[in-house]
């Protein structure tokens, strides 16, 4: 999608810090961190939002969220504790229309958010 902000970045368009890539998959670092460890986890090809993953993505969902844990690990926050959030919809405040998922550690994460 010529538009989408995070088409633009798996289309390398924009420079971003990539941290992985990898089955559909490409994780990098939020522009705005909000914790120490801030990372983005997007499926390369474009869906908007959660509520439009059907269950042709069943895999690619499992495969995002094995992601998660393969870079908490490699972060070093599987002691310390860790989130994975998916805004999604205007009340959850997703501002950018492309499925993410937000991995987030390195200190101490209030509940409930916000
Ligand atoms: P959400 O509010 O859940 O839709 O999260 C969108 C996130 O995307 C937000 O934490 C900031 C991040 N973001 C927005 N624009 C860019 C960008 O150009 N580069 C990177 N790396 N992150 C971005």
């Amino acid at each position: 999608m010529a538009d989408c902000l995070f088409c633009q970045i798996v289309a390398r368009r924009i420079p971003t810090e990539i941290v992985a890539e990898a089955d559909g998959l490409l994780a990098f670092k939020d522009v705005n961190p909000q914790a120490p460890t801030h990372i983005l986890i997007i499926p390369t090809e474009h869906i908007p939002t959660l509520v439009d993953a059907t269950q042709a993505h069943t895999t690619l969902m499992g495969n995002a969220l094995h992601l998660a844990n393969r870079l908490a690990r490699s972060y070093q926050l599987t002691s310390s504790g860790f989130r994975v959030v998916i805004n999604c919809g205007p009340e959850a405040g997703q501002s950018v229309w492309h499925l993410h998922l937000h991995l987030l550690g390195g200190r101490p994460l209030r509940w409930p958010p916000g």
